[in-house]
C-alpha cells in the first residue's frame, strides 16, 4: 500500500494535514490525483478548480461527513478570498498549471467549443463557471480508461490565448466548415501541440455532404487527424474522441504491485520510454538503489513475471512488481 500511494503522489510528501485527511477514508485515484494538482496549484483559481473535482469524488457516506464538511469550508473561503481579491483589482492568476496530459480547445466562434468542454467534463460552464480574473479560460478535466486529461476552453479566435496554444500538448481545433482550417493557420502555425481536427455539427451534415469533407480532409489534409462530433455523441464516438485525444500524449501508463497484491488502481503517467530506474526514482527519491528484484507483466515483458533489471524501459499497460531492501 505505501508504494501505491507513493505512485499516486508522484513521491512527493503531502501535508500533514492532508495526509490525516487522505488515511481517514480511502478515497478514489481520482480524488487524490486531485489532491495532489490541489497542493501544487500556483493560483487560487486553479485551487478552487481541483477543490470541485475532490469535492465531487468524496464518497457520501457518513464516515466522510467531517472531510466533506472540511471541503465545503475551504471551497467557501477560497470563493471569498477570489471575490476580495478580484474587488481589490489584484490580478491572481499567475498561468494555468500544466497538468500531465493536457489538450485546448480552439476555433473561430460558435463552432461548439464551450459545448464539447461541457460534454466532455460534464462541467456546467454557465452555472459553475470557473472565474479567471481573465474571465476567458475554463479549466476542466476528464477520464480516458484511468488517465485523467485536462482540457481548457477560451474564447473563439482572433482573442484566443496565444501562449496557452504555443505551449500546450495537443490542441484540438473545432470547425464547422472546411474553409477554417486554412484561415486557423495564422493563429496556430506557431504551435507544437498534436493537433486534432473536430468536424463539429456532424448532425447537420447529410451523408453525401460528409463524404465530401471527409474525401477533402483525407486528399488535401492528409496529415491531420480528424474525428466528426456532435452535441449529442454516442457512448462511442465519444470514447473514440477521448482515446483519439489519449493517445495524442507521450506518456505511458505503469502500474505497481507489491508481492501476491492486487496491481494499483491509479497508474503512474510515465513519459515514453522510461526505464525501471526513473520509474522507482518517480515513485520516491533514492527507491531504485533499494530495489532487491523487480519483475514486470504485460507490454514490455517477455513473459509474464519476467525478471528485470534498472535499465528495463517499460511500456504502457505495464505492471511492475518490487520487492525493496
Ligand atoms: N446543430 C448543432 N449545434 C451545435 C452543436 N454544438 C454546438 N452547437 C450550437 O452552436 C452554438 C455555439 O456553441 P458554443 O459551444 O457556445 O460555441 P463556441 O463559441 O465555439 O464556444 C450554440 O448555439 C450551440 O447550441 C452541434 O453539434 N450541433
Ligand atoms: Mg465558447
Amino acid at each position: 500500500m505505501p508504494q501505491q500511494r507513493y505512485a499516486i503522489l508522484g513521491g512527493r510528501e503531502i501535508f500533514s494535514k492532508e495526509k490525516e485527511i487522505i488515511a481517514s477514508t480511502n478515497q478514489s485515484p481520482f480524488y487524490q490525483k486531485a489532491e495532489q494538482e490541489f497542493q501544487e496549484a500556483t493560483t487560487d483559481e486553479e485551487r478552487l478548480a481541483y477543490l470541485e473535482i475532490m469535492m465531487k469524488e468524496v464518497p457520501k457516506h457518513k464516515s466522510s461527513e467531517n472531510m466533506r464538511k472540511n471541503l465545503t469550508n475551504r471551497y467557501k473561503k477560497l470563493k471569498t478570498s477570489i471575490a476580495k481579491q478580484k474587488k481589490s483589482g489584484k490580478s491572481t492568476q499567475i498561468g494555468i498549471k500544466k497538468a500531465d496530459m493536457q489538450c485546448v480547445l480552439a476555433g473561430f466562434p460558435n463552432t461548439g467549443k464551450s459545448t464539447i468542454f461541457k460534454t466532455l467534463t460534464n462541467q456546467e460552464t454557465k452555472t459553475s463557471p470557473y472565474p479567471f480574473t481573465t474571465h476567458r479560460h475554463q479549466l476542466g478535466t476528464f477520464h480516458f480508461e484511468d488517465a485523467l486529461i485536462q482540457i481548457i476552453d477560451q474564447p473563439s479566435f482572433p482573442n484566443h490565448d496565444k501562449s496557452l496554444i504555443n505551449s500546450t500538448d495537443t490542441l484540438l481545433l473545432i470547425i464547422d466548415n472546411l474553409d477554417q482550417i486554412k484561415k486557423a493557420e495564422k493563429h496556430i502555425y506557431r504551435t507544437h501541440a498534436k493537433i486534432i481536427i473536430i468536424y463539429n455539427k456532424e448532425d447537420l451534415l447529410s451523408e453525401k455532404e460528409k463524404r465530401k469533407i471527409e474525401a477533402t480532409l483525407k486528399s488535401k489534409y492528409k496529415n491531420l487527424s480528424y474525428v466528426f462530433f456532435s452535441n449529442s455523441p454516442t457512448k462511442i464516438q465519444l470514447k473514440h474522441l477521448k482515446q483519439k485525444i489519449f493517445e495524442t500524449f507521450p506518456i505511458i501508463r505503469v502500474y505497481t504491485k507489491e508481492p501476491k497484491k492486487d496491481p494499483s488502481k491509479e497508474p503512474m503517467i510515465l513519459k515514453k520510454d522510461t526505464t525501471f530506474h526513473d520509474a522507482a526514482e518517480k515513485i520516491l527519491k533514492g527507491m531504485s538503489k533499494k530495489i532487491k528484484r523487480a519483475k514486470v507483466w504485460g507490454p514490455s515483458s517477455k513473459f509474464g513475471g519476467q525478471v528485470i533489471g534498472l535499465d528495463h524501459i517499460l511500456k504502457d499497460k505495464d505492471i511492475i512488481e518490487f520487492q525493496t531492501r
